[in-house]
């Protein structure tokens, strides 16, 4: 039987180490908060991505090869792959993504810039299994940039891997962008900028979860807290309670939840796994993908690969 959002949440924020899936970020307000995220100085990922797509972008396109279809898997404002329209040239365009409405309004305005394109969206929840369209007769290229996949658990990156390599059919590929392992002080900056813009984009999961149950959380007695687990090479980011706290969470049945958290008890809300190169192609291979092509900066701060399958899966 298919869990509800709230059966989900239920569950997660009762669990014995409380967590609330990063998918819950991404309401109209945490749309727009990361947007704002990825023109901060200190968050790195979105401009040093931009420019190897932009230093490479013949060599990326020519790597590519023609493309039927450009499906774009967690497509935000759509901004990355419209930058990719003129030289991968789609026949269609598909975007992705899990909050329908910014994604509907982001699509229509890309239709008026490039009306040669076929372009639909489709609302999908990135966490779930996938289920594509049955298009296989045509060469797709999948696009999961800004190092999505690093909010992806490495077994679910594995997992996410082999789904994408079978579905290329030996034709088509997937176009991907990954953060890199770096210095520690550059990570925790890009999780704690100096706005605060991360601290609101972690608070306002919150707001969208009294949203979707009913629960009373209240943004005062929260606060960020994100760090780099050099152990298990990822950023984490928690909302700390400042004080004893009690949340009301309404259960479907109108019964009422209490949990009870102490002061400093945490609510994880994120990982974000940082990969070494040669970890991450090797990722890949293990999928199934046996031709990888690699661009980075000059620094070695963020990854694009693309991946094809040459044989038939
Ligand atoms: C979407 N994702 C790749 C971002 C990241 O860096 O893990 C989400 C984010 N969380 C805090 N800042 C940005």
């Amino acid at each position: 039987m298919k869990q509800t959002l709230l059966e989900e949440l239920h569950l997660s924020l009762t669990a014995d180490v409380p967590f609330i899936s990063p998918k819950f970020f991404y309401d109209d307000i945490g749309s727009h908060l990361f947007d704002v995220i990825t023109l901060l100085e200190e968050y790195y990922p979105t401009r040093t991505e931009r420019w190897i797509m932009d230093a490479y972008r013949a060599a990326i396109a020519d790597a590519v090869g023609p493309c039927d279809v450009l499906l774009d898997l967690g497509a935000g404002n759509c901004a990355k792959a419209s930058q990719l329209f003129n030289s991968i040239k789609p026949k269609q365009y598909l975007a992705l993504d899990i909050s329908k409405e910014y994604l509907e309004a982001a699509v229509a305005d890309l239709q008026k810039q490039f009306p040669h394109i076929a372009m639909s969206a489709q609302a999908i929840d990135l966490s779930l299994p996938l289920a594509f369209p049955d298009i296989s007769e045509l060469r797709k290229i999948f696009f999961f940039p800004g190092s999505s996949i690093g909010n992806y658990d490495p077994k679910k990156a594995d997992q996410f891997f082999t789904n994408i390599a079978n579905e290329c059919h030996g034709n088509g590929g997937l176009l991907i962008g990954v953060d890199l392992v770096k210095d520690i002080e550059t990570l925790d900056l890009a999780y704690n900028d100096s706005l605060g813009v991360t601290a609101s984009f972690n608070l306002n999961i919150l707001l969208n979860v009294n949203r979707i149950t009913g629960s009373n959380f209240n943004l005062q007695d929260w606060e960020h807290y994100a760090f780099f687990n050099e152990p298990l090479s990822r950023i984490e980011m928690h909302l700390r309670a400042r004080s004893d706290v009690e949340v009301i969470l309404p259960n479907d049945g109108n019964k009422e939840h209490v949990i009870q958290f102490k002061a400093g008890d945490l609510i994880h809300t994120e990982n974000s796994y940082k990969y070494t190169q040669d970890g991450f192609t090797e990722k890949l291979r293990r999928a199934g993908f046996d031709s990888i092509h690699t661009w980075t900066d000059p620094k070695k701060h963020f990854l694009v690969c693309f991946a094809n399958t040459k044989k038939q899966t």
